[in-house]
């Protein structure tokens, strides 16, 4: 899944896509670089981030969606980044095909009931808290066992609300109210999540814990530290990953998923 940020903000791409033609041409050529989902967001979700009004995203994101949807394979499903329902249900008339919501359908309760009438695929995301607070001191006695937790009973909210089981994807939400430690044990134990039987998204991406496990590089000298992961998680059993450097984990989940087909179950 390619990252197309059209944000002024976000912590490692913000302000390089605002302009439409931009945003398109980066699409492309991540489509170009392997990627088979488009993941859009028109509002950044980073530590300390302020949220972004519903018409602003829209402005922002609905006519690259429209331009993409028409130009690239209907193959390739469109997903929005938003907590928002309004902001998805623009997005899904315009052409979008998935919703990516990072509350888990906790920020707006018209969420799950907009995917269920529009039999939209969405992926529910845990997170502690929210931008502007997610970073204070989290603390968990077991990460995993309460994210797994967290993310199981999303799940149920999410069916309960009539969304298809086919429907549901599940995130651990790396860097949303964790810290090192806890991103970590998360990335250690994403077999636990796995086993909850929907697919798992995983989204590490240039993130700052891996900055600080390299000598602190900056967010886009983190790209290996990210393929990393991305093996890793194929390991596990993460079958989609949120990127913003395509062709290099295209090739990380490629030779990974060769050594994981062939793993002699001992
Ligand atoms: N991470 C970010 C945004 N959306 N969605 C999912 N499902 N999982 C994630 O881990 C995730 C996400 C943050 O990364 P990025 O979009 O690169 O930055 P920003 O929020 O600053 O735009």
């Amino acid at each position: 899944m390619g990252i197309l940020n059209i944000t002024p903000d976000s912590f490692s791409d913000g302000g390089r896509y605002l302009e439409r033609e931009a945003a398109v041409a980066r699409a492309l050529r991540m489509l170009e670089e392997g990627a088979d989902i488009l993941d859009i967001g028109g509002e950044s979700t980073r530590p300390g981030s302020a949220p972004v009004p519903p018409e602003e995203q829209e402005r922002r994101i609905l006519d690259v969606i429209r331009q993409l949807r028409d130009g690239i394979p209907a193959t390739i499903p469109l997903s929005i980044d938003t907590t928002w329902a309004r902001v998805a249900r623009a997005a899904l008339a315009a052409g979008a095909d998935w919703i990516n919501d990072t509350s888990a359908g906790l920020d707006d309760p018209d969420m799950l009931p907009l995917a269920a009438e529009l039999q939209a695929p969405i992926v529910l995301m845990h997170r502690r808290g929210t931008p502007q607070t997610m970073q204070t001191a989290p603390e968990y006695a077991d990460v995993v066992g309460e994210v797994r937790d967290h993310l199981a009973a999303r799940a149920e909210a999410a069916l309960a609300a009539g969304v298809r089981e086919c429907d549901i994807l599940l995130d651990p939400g790396i860097g949303f109210g964790k810290d090192q430690e806890h991103n970590l044990t998360l990335l250690a134990g994403l077999g636990r999540l796995v086993d909850l039987g929907f697919p798992v998204l995983l989204g590490t991406s240039r993130k700052r814990f891996l900055g600080a496990l390299c000598g602190d590089v900056a967010a886009d000298e983190r790209v290996a530290a990210t393929c990393a992961t991305t093996a890793l998680g194929v390991m596990q059993g993460v079958e989609i990953f949120r990127v913003h450097d395509v062709a290099a984990n295209r090739q990380a989940a490629d030779v990974a998923w060769a050594i994981a087909c062939r793993s002699t179950g001992e």
